[in-house]
């Protein structure tokens, strides 16, 4: 009798979670709240994540942290984030996340439409390998190894065979990148989506540092259509002068 109770209850509660949970999930794809997101404008993590938000058109409240800010320090931030590194996100009373493409792929499953983060799980892979490949191969390639050895890094202390070596890789990769482009509109098709947020957010300093870059022609084209879209304009094309180390 304890144990046909029991097992009742546990139906019951176990329901009467999966409705809450459906209900808090509801709400929050409404974003009623404001998104809490804590990062600097001058991280290319945080372009990411922000040109994201805009093109999801979601309601937000940023908080400057990181680089000139600090505060990543604290208790109270590592506690969010034990990495101690920005973007963070909290969503209504949701924990907090962070690492840029969990966040990226989170907002996109709560608020993005077919198109951008797919339900179907065969499609939606289609996008996450060209995202993943685009942090993988793109981002990292350029924003520590190229970005960070230019502009980041005083003159005199700059090693150019190194930042060399890196670009060849990087291009290497962009060569890929130029192929999809010339076939695609945009990086995992003709939609607009997720892989976008992560290939695009890095062609803005791409294009405006001071290096030898082979020709793109697609590539260049791509990034002529990122400008005319707000959000990118809004989030990526940011100025990164506090940056540079002269
Ligand atoms: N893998 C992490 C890397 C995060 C990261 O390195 N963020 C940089 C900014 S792009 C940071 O926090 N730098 C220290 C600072 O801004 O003070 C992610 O993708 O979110």
């Amino acid at each position: 009798m304890l144990r046909q109770t029991t097992t009742v209850q546990a139906f019951f509660y176990f329901h009467i979670g999966l409705a809450m949970n459906n209900q808090r999930h509801a709400a929050l794809r409404k974003n009623k709240v404001p998104l809490q997101v804590w990062g600097r404008k001058t991280s290319s993590n945080v372009q990411a994540l922000m040109w994201c938000i805009g093109e999801l058109a979601l309601a937000y409240e940023r908080y400057d942290v990181g680089h000139k800010f600090g505060g990543t320090d604290t208790p109270a931030f590592l506690a969010m984030n034990p990495n101690g590194t920005v973007p963070v996100i909290r969503d209504a009373d949701g924990d907090p996340i962070w690492e840029t493409g969990a966040i990226v792929r989170y907002l996109a499953g709560c608020y993005g439409d077919e198109d951008f983060w797919p339900a179907d799980c065969a499609r939606r892979a289609q996008i996450d390998q060209w995202a993943e490949w685009a942090k993988l191969n793109i981002a990292l390639n350029f924003t520590g190894p190229v970005f960070g050895k230019l502009v980041r890094t005083a003159k005199s202390q700059q090693d150019r065979p190194a930042i060399d070596a890196a670009l060849s890789d990087l291009h290497r990769k962009m060569a890929i990148a130029e192929a999809r482009l010339s076939r695609n509109a945009f990086v995992a098709g003709d939609a607009f989506s997720m892989a976008d947020i992560q290939f695009g957010h890095v062609l803005y300093r791409y294009f405006d540092i001071d290096i030898v870059r082979p020709s793109l022609p697609a590539i260049k084209a791509y990034y002529e259509k990122l400008k005319c879209r707000p959000a990118y304009v809004e989030h990526v094309m940011v100025s990164y002068e506090e940056l540079r180390v002269p």
